[in-house]
Formats: structure tokens, sequence, C-alpha cells
């Protein structure tokens, strides 16, 4: 059994089938762990996400801000843009099987047995594992109660609060969960999130004091034990993550990049190339 960590996928169905082709995944035995944002912006989304559905016995996804973008407009809280290409899976005959996977996908997966933690964007640096996973694990209970979780998608477009408080409760306290786990790139000393710089370097970002999120973290470690951090988002750092134990893998498919699977079992990272879809974000 392999356990394969694959990066953003955007709805790039034909870069991913080939990927599962080159590492000979075998759905019997091996394991697939997948960064989010499944679909938004690239060409064949529903392709895409029946596969995921196909395969879901052995796939653990975590929820990306794309995803939770997709989640929202399936609620009336947003309304879907062209450019987003989601027209497509909001007409699916089985959009109720789809919504079903997504209100069970959490913002963070732990895989016990391979020590992983896997996450879209990252974890918010004051959190040890063990609290990110108790506050992704009361945004999965919202998301699972009808009622609590429209009022959080018409409520998650906000660019605060930029800092964990502790006595924040309520939507407060869910939507910093969704803008941490899911949108996270810059922040500064004081751990402050930024919102914008969505495509900055990090050596310009540091002009301005900001700092990637992970240059502030501890060690990931989870009931003692050191596990290794995979996450998604950043496609500009285009997967190049400089601690120990961390491991990104969006190299922007969707952006003309490429799609990137690393393999934890043996530490070996492939690649296939996209096949070319949007212009690179100005
Ligand atoms: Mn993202």
């Amino acid at each position: 059994m392999s356990t394969y960590c694959i990066g953003d996928l955007h709805g790039c169905y034909d870069e991913f089938i080939k990927l599962l082709d080159l590492i000979k995944f075998d759905e019997k035995k091996d394991q697939l762990l997948l960064t989010g944002d499944l679909l938004g912006r690239g060409p064949k989304p529903i392709e895409t996400l029946n596969t995921i559905l196909e395969l879901k016995n052995c796939v653990h996804a975590v929820l990306g801000n794309h995803d939770l973008n997709f989640l929202a407009i399936c609620d009336g809280a947003s309304k879907s843009k062209p450019r987003d290409n989601l027209e497509v899976v909001l007409k699916a005959p089985n959009l109720g099987e789809i919504l079903d996977f997504y209100y069970a996908c959490p913002l963070l997966y732990l895989d016990d047995d391979s020590h992983l933690a896997l996450c879209h964007a990252g974890v918010y640096p004051a959190w040890d594992l063990g609290q990110a996973m108790k506050i992704s694990k009361e945004v999965s209970k919202v998301l699972k109660d009808p009622l609590r979780r429209s009022i959080l998608l018409h409520n998650m477009y906000k660019d605060n609060p930029v800092c964990y408080q502790e006595q924040d409760q309520g939507l407060k306290r869910w939507r910093f969960a969704f803008n941490a786990f899911t949108r996270m790139r810059l922040c500064d000393k004081h751990l402050n999130l930024d919102y914008g710089h969505s495509s900055t370097t990090v050596d310009n970002a540091a002009k301005e004091n900001l700092f990637p999120w992970f240059d502030f973290c501890n060690e990931p470690r989870y009931k003692k034990k050191v596990y290794t951090l995979v996450f998604g988002h950043w496609a500009a750092l285009n997967a190049k993550c400089s601690r120990q134990n961390m491991i990104a893998l969006d190299t922007g498919c969707v952006w003309g990049g490429s799609l990137t699977c690393w393999c934890a079992d043996n530490n070996k990272t492939c690649r296939v190339k996209s096949l070319g879809h949007l212009k690179p974000k100005a």
C-alpha cells in the first residue's frame, strides 16, 4: 500500500488521469490524499469530481477556497462567475452526491498511520495540530448542519478576523478557520494574516514585513509524533517550501504549470505537465 498526495486539481481532469496512470495508482491497495480546490477555473470539473467519487473509498480530500466558493454558490450565498466554470457542476444530475461528499470533507485531515497532516492553504502558526484538529472538527459539525452551514456560507466572504482570538466564537471563529485553512499565504510577525498578495514572491513580501505562514510554525507534531504537513493553494511557491516536514504541492496546473504528486512512502515526487488552460495570474 502506498499513500500518494496530489496538489490542487482545479478540474484538470486529463492531467489527473495521466498522473494516476504514471504512479500506477491501485485503488484496491493505495490511498490518495488531495489538497483541495478540486474544481474552479479549470476545464473539466465534473469529470474530475466523478473520478474522485468513484475512488472515494481510498480518497481523502480537504476543502479549499474554491470548493467553499462552490458550496456558497450552491447555497445561494454567492453567484457563479463564468471564469470559475462551475455551471456544469451546478447542473449535474448527481449534484446531491457531490454536495454530500463535500460536506464530509474536513479542513484538516490527519492520517495517524502515515503521520501525515493534509490541508489546503496551511495550519495557522499559533495552532498546534491538536488545536487545529479541534477547530477543523468544530467547522465540520457546522457544515453537516444545514441551518448553521447556510449561515456560515452566507457570512464567509470577509477578510476578518485577521488573527485568532480564543474568545471569538461562532461565525468569527469559523470564518477565521475557513480563511486560515483555505486562503492563508502570508502573515506578519504578530501572526496577522494578509489577505492580498496572492501571487507575490516571498522576497517581495519580506520587503513589506510579510512572511510565509510556515516560517512561524513549529515542527508539526500530534500526540508526540512528528507529522509531515502537506498543503497546496500557493501556486507561486511552485512547491518550494524550505521547512522540514512540510510539503507544498500546488504547482499551478490550471495556470499552465504542472500537477504534482508526492508519495509519502518513498518521498518521491512526480509531475505531469499542464495541457495549458489559463494565462498565469497577473
Ligand atoms: Mn486555493
